[in-house]
C-alpha cells in the first residue's frame, strides 16, 4: 500500500540507495524526473541544430567526421533520455508533442546562432564544459535509469568538451584574425553558458524539493561557481579572455568572484524571444513530420514480422 510504499521510498532517499521504474514513487517526484529528464532529452535533440548548421562548413574532412560524431552523440543521448523517462510512464509521442507545439522547455543555450566556425570551439568548450559540470552529480541521480544513462552521455560530453577546446587553441594558434575570431566568439558564449545552470539559488523554484530527493546534489549557483572555477585557468591555457571585469581571485572564499548575469535575457530566451526559438521549432517540426513515412514503414514492418510469428 501508499504507506509502506513511501516508507520504502524514503528509505531509499536517505541511504542513497536507487529508486526503480517499478518502486512506488510519489507523484510529484515523478512529475518532476519527467519534466527535467524530457527537457534534458528536448535540449539534445534541439542542440543538434547549432552545431548541425555546421557540419556541410567545417574547415577540413577531419573536423567535418569529427563534428558529425559528435552531433550523432547527441541523437543518441536524446534516445537514452526519453527511453529514461519512458520508464516513468511518459510515452515518447507526447514528449514529442510537447517538444514541437512550444509546449516543452529545452535549455536556452540553443536558441543563440552559430555565425562562426569559432563556434563550434566554443560550443564544445563552454556548452558542454557547463553541461558536464551540471551532469557529473546526475550519474548519483536518486533515479535509477537517470543516473545510468548519465554515466555514459557523461563519457561522451568529455570527449565534446576536448573537442571544442582543440578547435579554439587551432584558432588560437593561427593568424591574427583567427585569434580574432575565437575571441568574439567567446565573448559571444561565456554569459549564456552559465546561464545554462538555471536561474540563482534564491529565484529557483525547484531545486530545494529535487535536493532534497537527491535528484540535484548541488544547487544552480554552486555548480555555476564550481563552472567559472575550472574555466578560468582553461582560459588562460587557450589565451583568450573571459568577458567579464568582474573576474577576481577570491582568496578569502578560495573561489572566484564573477559579475551579475543579465537574467532578464535568460527570461526572455524563455519566453520564446532568443535569437533562435522559431527556427529551431520550426526546424524540428519539420524534422518530425518529414520522418512520418519511416516510423509508418517502421510499424508496418512491426507488423509484419508480428504476424509471420504468430503463424
Ligand atoms: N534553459 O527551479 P529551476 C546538453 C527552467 S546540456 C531553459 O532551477 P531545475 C548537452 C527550469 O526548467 C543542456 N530552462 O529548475 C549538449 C524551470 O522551469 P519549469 C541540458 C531552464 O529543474 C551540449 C525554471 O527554469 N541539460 O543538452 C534553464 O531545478 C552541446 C526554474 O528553474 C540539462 O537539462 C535553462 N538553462 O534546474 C547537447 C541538465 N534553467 O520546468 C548538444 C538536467 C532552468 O519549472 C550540444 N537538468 N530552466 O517550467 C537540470 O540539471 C535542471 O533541470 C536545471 C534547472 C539545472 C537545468
Amino acid at each position: 500500500d501508499d504507506a509502506a510504499g513511501e516508507e520504502r521510498f524514503l528509505e531509499l532517499i536517505t541511504s542513497d540507495s536507487r529508486v526503480e521504474p517499478t518502486d512506488w514513487m510519489p507523484e510529484a517526484y515523478r512529475k518532476t524526473l519527467v519534466r527535467q529528464i524530457s527537457q534534458h532529452a528536448h535540449s539534445e535533440i534541439i542542440g543538434m541544430q547549432p552545431e548541425g548548421n555546421w557540419i556541410t562548413r567545417a574547415p577540413s574532412l577531419k573536423r567535418k567526421a569529427i563534428l558529425m560524431a559528435k552531433v550523432q552523440d547527441e541523437a543518441g543521448h536524446g534516445l537514452y533520455l526519453y527511453s529514461a523517462a519512458q520508464t516513468l510512464g511518459t510515452d515518447r509521442d507526447t514528449m514529442f508533442e510537447q517538444l514541437i507545439t512550444g509546449a516543452a522547455k529545452y535549455s536556452s543555450i540553443f536558441n543563440y546562432l552559430t555565425p562562426t566556425w569559432a563556434d563550434m570551439g566554443s560550443i564544445g568548450w563552454l556548452v558542454d564544459g557547463a553541461a558536464i559540470c551540471n551532469q557529473v552529480p546526475l550519474c548519483r541521480a536518486s533515479y535509477g535509469p537517470y543516473a545510468r544513462a548519465m554515466v555514459r552521455i557523461c563519457k561522451e560530453e568529455s570527449f565534446h568538451q576536448r573537442q571544442g577546446f582543440e578547435i579554439l587553441l587551432a584558432l588560437m594558434n593561427g593568424s591574427e584574425s583567427q585569434r580574432a575570431m575565437a575571441q568574439e566568439s567567446v565573448n559571444r558564449w561565456y554569459a549564456p553558458a552559465l546561464m545554462m545552470f538555471g536561474p540563482p539559488d534564491a529565484d529557483s523554484p525547484n531545486s530545494r524539493q529535487s535536493m532534497d530527493w537527491k535528484i540535484k546534489r548541488f544547487s544552480n549557483d554552486e555548480l555555476r561557481q564550481r563552472f567559472v572555477d575550472m574555466l578560468v585557468p582553461q582560459a588562460e591555457a587557450l589565451g583568450v579572455t573571459l568577458p567579464d571585469p568582474d573576474l577576481k581571485w577570491n582568496e578569502e572564499r578560495g573561489h572566484y568572484d564573477f559579475g551579475e548575469l543579465d537574467w532578464s535575457e535568460f527570461y526572455d530566451v524563455l519566453k520564446g524571444n532568443g535569437q533562435a526559438n522559431a527556427v529551431r521549432l520550426n526546424t524540428r517540426r519539420a524534422a518530425h513530420e518529414g520522418g512520418a513515412w519511416v516510423r509508418e514503414a517502421a510499424r508496418a514492418y512491426a507488423d509484419k514480422q508480428a504476424a509471420a510469428a504468430a503463424d
